[in-house]
């Protein structure tokens, strides 16, 4: 017998999403019949932290710090043993949660989200531009073609998230990836859709890229040489 969603946790950073929180906690409720764990690691100076708990989820509340320590903090929190990321910015197709747990049961590790597969038109050029430029720059280094080291929803083994110490804030996504890739853990990206943003993006695309960029080669570095 494999995993059900009574095996999953969703979670997320949420920064003032008062425009998607309720949409994304119904769609997880609804495509796992309830089942699933929803926790949300909460920065808002908004109603967010309200919307999410009347939807069912777990709050924590978090002075905001950035991406990276909101999804450290929400990655590690579950007791479940797979626990699934995404942004609330109902961008990620919750709907294809099944295939995720489906990949994870099939004996995968890791399964990662990848939206430029079917070429994610939603996403601004420019940022479309980056993630597919990351991408190639992670590949270089690691040795291993992947193809969207940047998205927000992956399925993780509880166990290698804490087997695994994650340094990285901004560039945190890449990270998640890179470490189990060149650690030899079973990675598989899925093709995923991907939808326009509801609300304003958190993140500044220039300085925001310059971060990413730094820790793809600062963390494929240190997996190469093992030294920290
Ligand atoms: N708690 C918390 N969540 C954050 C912070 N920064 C971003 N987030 C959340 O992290 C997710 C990803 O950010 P987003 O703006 O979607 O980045 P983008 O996908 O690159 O545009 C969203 O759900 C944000 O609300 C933060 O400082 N604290
Ligand atoms: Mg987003």
């Amino acid at each position: 017998m494999g995993y059900t969603f009574d095996d999953v946790a969703v979670v997320m950073g949420t920064y003032n999403e008062e425009e998607a929180v309720a949409t994304v906690v119904s769609d997880i409720e609804e495509v796992t019949d309830g089942r699933a764990e929803v926790i949300c690691v909460d920065g808002s100076s908004d109603c967010t932290p309200d919307i999410a708990r009347e939807h069912g989820a777990t709050v924590v509340r978090q002075r905001p710090q950035g991406y990276g320590v909101a999804v450290r903090e929400a990655v590690l929190t579950p007791d479940r043993p797979v626990v699934v990321t995404t942004d609330c910015d109902d961008t990620y197709p919750m709907e294809q949660l099944p295939a995720f747990l489906d990949a994870i049961n099939e004996g995968y590790d890791v399964v990662s989200g990848d939206r430029l597969y079917h070429g994610a038109e939603a996403m601004p050029a420019f940022n479309r531009f980056g993630n597919a430029a990351f991408a190639a720059l992670a590949s270089i280094l690691m040795g291993t073609r992947v193809h969207d080291t940047t998205t927000g929803m992956r399925a993780y083994r509880r166990e290698l998230l804490h087997d695994i110490e994650w340094t990285e804030n901004t560039g945190l996504s890449a990270e998640l990836l890179i470490r189990p890739l060149m650690r030899d853990y079973r990675v598989r990206e899925l093709p995923i859709a991907y939808r326009e943003r509801a609300g304003e993006t958190k993140l500044d695309p220039i300085e925001g890229g310059a971060a990413i960029a730094k820790s793809i080669v600062k963390v494929c570095l240190e997996e190469r040489t093992g030294l920290r």
